[in-house]
């Protein structure tokens, strides 16, 4: 059973990792799809050439979430290229891993320019669109497991991803007139470029996989299920609500 049939799917940050995980699987569930990139046009091709493989649409349109003007951008092109909107995936993060004592200023407001003020806007311009359009939407941002717990390394990152689940509840709110739903997923540790170099120490990457009761770190393709899930009618009385998709990390006390 196809649970995109005939929609439009916008998601940021999508040439690589879980974005473009989610881009693709929304793709073999039937959607059209409009991928922003923030780098190298060659990785963001190759989504675009993977989702026409599968016989849908695809556009990719380049630029960074940090700048609200990007949001803006992003949207009339894929209203322009396939006429509407109908999923807003918010993807698109950083997170460069640094002490707190001796964090640079310019990487603690780049992380949050970056992960909350660019999903703010992206999910804004996003809204008003489906707003426009008058037949409700749905919003899924990529939270974490660190909206609701800590990392040394991550002083900088983790308010952010609050920040970004507490979006998902206040616009549910703000946007439930309208049809529209927002939720979150919240990942746990998936192997990503996002932390290549983090998990490169062997025994960092086994404490984490301890910590897994399904016994493994996951893969972008594990979020692609829940995102699509979201994003679909299946789930049209799920609004504000967040999803850990971590192999039960969070719940693993002892
Ligand atoms: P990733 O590095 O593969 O993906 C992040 C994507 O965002 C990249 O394609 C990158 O180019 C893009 N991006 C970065 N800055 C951008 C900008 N300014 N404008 C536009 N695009 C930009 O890593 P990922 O793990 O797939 O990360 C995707 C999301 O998942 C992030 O928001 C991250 O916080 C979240 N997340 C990841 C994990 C994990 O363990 N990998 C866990 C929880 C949440
Ligand atoms: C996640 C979580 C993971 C980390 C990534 C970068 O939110 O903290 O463990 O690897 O971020």
């Amino acid at each position: 059973m196809k649970l995109l049939e005939g929609k439009t799917v916008l998601v940021t940050g999508a040439s690589t990792g879980i974005g473009r995980a989610a881009a693709i699987g929304a793709a073999q569930h039937g959607a059209d799809v409009a991928i922003n990139y923030a780098h190298s046009d060659g990785p963001a091709q190759s989504c675009v050439e993977a989702i026409e493989a599968l016989g849908q649409r695809a556009i990719a349109v380049k630029g960074d979430v940090a700048d609200p003007q990007t949001a803006q951008d992003f949207v009339a092109k894929a209203v322009e290229t396939f006429g509407k909107v109908d999923v807003m995936v918010s993807n698109a993060g950083i997170c460069p891993f640094h002490a707190f004592l001796d964090m640079p200023v310019d990487v603690v407001e780049r992380t949050f320019k970056v992960n909350l003020h660019g999903a703010y806007f992206m999910v804004q311009a996003a809204a008003q669109q489906m707003v426009k359009q008058g037949h409700g939407g749905s919003i899924v941002a990529v939270s974490s497991i660190s909206a609701l717990v800590g990392g040394e390394f991550q002083t900088h990152y983790t308010p952010t991803k609050a920040g970004v689940h507490s979006l998902m509840q206040s616009t549910a709110i703000a946007l439930g007139k309208h049809g529209i739903r927002c939720n979150s997923v919240l990942p746990g540790t998936i192997l990503t470029e996002i932390n290549k170099d983090d998990l490169a120490d062997q025994e960092k990457r086994e404490y984490m996989e301890a910590r897994t009761p399904l016994g493994r770190l996951g893969a972008p393709e594990d979020l692609a299920g829940p995102i699509v899930f979201l994003a679909s009618d299946m789930a049209a009385y799920v609004t504000g609500a967040a999803l850990l998709v971590d192999g039960g990390m969070y719940v693993n006390l002892q």
